[in-house]
């Protein structure tokens, strides 16, 4: 199975093509803006220390991130084609808030004994960005017998990776992750526990028992608010009076803020908010506003279309954080081609002119992101086809069992 989005080298305007059947309208179509990239850089050039952090990525890490945004992106499109096929009847998607999971992850420590995170239901880009191989993720949504759930749960997770599993009910990661925070502290480990908890997320109870606890027990916690500016059917101005960006105020700890479409700004900040934790002046929250361009799942994307302002739409769908950075890429200065060992062999055959081998690099970047997610959605359906649970060992491996 091909995604019909895909990769179109000779179009001059984007390296990676929409299909009018997965992508918001918006994306459909979708050119750079001058004055959005004009943004772009003026977000960098607004903090010194975030413009340090940025100049110091190498080009190889600048293609992992873009690669992480469309690996994300990709496999949405995925899920929503499932939804569509009947393969799966639900998904919950990222779409548009990607670069707040991806530059969060990338900021971090990764790999064994690294830091940890948990990931909510606009957050699924992080467990391929930690590590985990993508077709385990897929077969978690198809509810394989051959992943660590066993075909259990939805909520993905492996501690393998630094992958705590998300709970339903919205924050109550956060009090989990002050425990982990707290754990990291105990054993004098430079670790950093990071969890998102969307706008809505920030008024229920947990958020604000957690955040207590983190910040009277000095913890190494980072806390990301996404605000998506909507929680479910309701919009933030209407859940809300508290400014956002403020609440760390409240708690007496360190805040920044970001633009949750600008990758970059995602990844500086979070690696301010890192630092800070490491150094034992944690917690930290890190405000990221962006926009949800779908529904809370793939089933009301035409009640969000109805209930929030088409304005909305437009204003955000112009800042597409993979086209966005896409765009910044192409026309930096940046010798991307330094990089791009992993996805191409033959540097001879570069162009010479800049910004055509930004193009054909970023092409090939996301040529592989697309193969990757195409050929784990493929053997995760296959495994739907040859190991599905067949319900025998129920009992076994869960939290709670009836006594005999
Ligand atoms: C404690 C709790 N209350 C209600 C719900 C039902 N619910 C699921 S998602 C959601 C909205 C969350 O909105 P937000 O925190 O803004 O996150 P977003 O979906 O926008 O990413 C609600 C109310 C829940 N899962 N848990
Ligand atoms: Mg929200």
């Amino acid at each position: 199975m091909r995604l019909t989005a895909g990769i179109h080298i000779a179009d001059t305007a984007r390296v990676v093509t929409r299909s009018e059947a997965y992508d918001p309208p918006e994306y459909v179509s979708w050119q750079a803006d001058a004055s959005v990239l004009r943004e772009w850089d003026q977000t960098l050039d607004a903090s010194r220390s975030r413009r340090r952090i940025v100049d110091c990525l190498t080009p190889r890490e600048h293609l992992d991130l873009f690669a992480g945004l469309l690996r994300f992106r990709f496999m949405d499109t995925f899920l929503k084609r499932w939804v569509k096929q009947g393969v799966i009847s639900k998904a919950w998607l990222g779409t548009g808030e990607e670069a707040v999971t991806v530059g969060s992850v990338h900021a971090l420590r990764r790999g064994r004994s690294g830091d940890v995170v948990g990931p909510m239901i606009r957050n699924a880009g992080a467990y391929r960005e930690m590590g985990m191989p993508m077709a385990a993720v897929f077969r978690s949504y198809l509810g394989t017998g051959d992943q660590l759930c066993k075909g259990r749960d939805l909520h993905i997770g492996d501690l393998e990776y630094g992958l705590v599993p998300p709970i339903s009910m919205v924050a109550a990661l956060v009090p989990v992750f002050a425990g982990v925070a707290l754990a990291f502290k105990q054993r004098h480990e430079e670790r950093v526990a990071l969890t998102w908890v969307g706008d809505g997320s920030t008024r229920t109870g947990d958020f604000h028992e957690g955040m207590s606890l983190a910040a009277s027990l000095a913890l190494p916690l980072v806390v990301v608010v996404q605000n998506n500016q909507v929680a479910l059917g309701t919009r933030v101005e209407v859940h809300t009076r508290a400014p956002l960006d403020k609440l760390h105020v409240a708690y007496g700890v360190k805040g920044y803020t970001c633009d949750g479409n600008h990758v970059l700004d995602t990844y500086a900040a979070t690696a301010q908010a890192a630092t800070d934790c490491r150094k034992g002046r944690g917690p930290v929250l890190v405000t990221a506003t962006t926009f949800r361009m779908g529904g809370h799942a793939t089933h009301d994307e035409a009640e969000a279309r109805d209930m929030l302002p088409a304005a909305l739409f437009q204003y955000w769908g112009r800042r597409d954080p993979v086209g966005t950075y896409e765009a910044w890429l192409e026309r930096s200065d940046l010798r991307l081609e330094e990089g791009a060992g992993a996805w191409v062999q033959e540097r001879d055959a570069l162009p010479q002119e800049r910004r055509e081998r930004n193009r054909f690099l970023l092409a090939e970047v996301a040529r592989a992101a697309q193969e990757e997610v195409e050929r784990a959605a493929s053997e995760a359906l296959e495994s739907r086809g040859t190991a599905m649970p067949d319900g025998s060992d129920v009992d076994q491996g869960v939290y709670a069992r009836a006594c005999d």
